[in-house]
């Protein structure tokens, strides 16, 4: 009998958290060395920076985008825009690898055709961290936002539709892959402050990856 207690590549599985949400574990971890490839050449051309809150605050997490939108945060506030404020020139195009796994994903979750036009590119670092807060910027809320895990693991915050609802603490690791839809799209959600460690694909950070429908 054979039996493959240690496989090379591990089946992904589906975890539902609520209603619209859903977790595909391990579902990028066959494209994880192509995607950070990709990222790396992409933040050439855009390189990762802590955008300032309306308020003023400088943000924890660096970021970066593709795509033909991509977010961005100042004193004026949150908006998708279609060029690189540091830059001036347009956002980096989305790598078909990258729209082509969103899509899948979130196929996998239900919902058909997604067709991303902005993602964002989170990089953390050990004390990085993400308040609580909605994803309300872009223009069609039916629309769901597939977010991809990378590197050292993390404890995802998953509040409900009140700030006040007490958040659930979910992990996210590696590879992992998670569609919010439907009810839970417009969920409070945020990110603990990123734990120390090593990972051998990324080292001493974290990467996320959040394809949106912004227009
Ligand atoms: C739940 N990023 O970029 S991804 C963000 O890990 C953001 O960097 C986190 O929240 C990160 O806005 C979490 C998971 C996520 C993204 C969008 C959501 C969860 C969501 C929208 C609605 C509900
Ligand atoms: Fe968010």
């Amino acid at each position: 009998m054979h039996s493959d207690l240690f496989p090379e590549t591990l089946a992904p599985w589906r975890e539902d958290i609520v209603p619209g949400a859903v977790v595909l574990r391990a579902f990028a971890l066959a494209d994880a060395a192509s995607l950070l490839d990709a990222v790396a050449r992409l933040v050439v051309a855009a390189p990762f920076r802590h955008l300032q809150t309306p308020g003023g605050q400088t943000m924890s997490v660096a970021m970066s985008n593709c795509g033909t939108r991509g977010w961005v945060s100042d004193r004026r506030g949150y908006r998708y825009a279609e060029t690189d404020p540091a830059s001036g020139l347009p956002w980096p195009p989305m790598p078909a690898a990258l729209a082509g796994l969103a899509r899948r994903a979130a196929a996998a979750a239900g919902f058909e055709d997604f067709a991303p036009d902005a993602c964002l590119i989170n990089h953390y670092v050990p004390g990085s961290r993400m308040g609580l807060h909605q994803d309300r910027d872009e223009a069609d809320l039916t629309q769901p936002i597939v977010s991809v895990s990378l590197g050292l693991p993390a404890i995802f915050l998953f509040g409900g539709a009140t700030r006040s609802d007490r958040p659930v603490r979910l992990p996210l690791e590696h590879g992992d892959v998670v569609v919010w839809g439907g009810p839970a799209r417009l969920f409070f959600h945020g990110i603990a402050p990123l734990k120390d460690g090593h990972h051998a694909a990324t080292g001493a950070c974290r990467l996320n990856l959040t394809f949106r429908r912004a227009l």
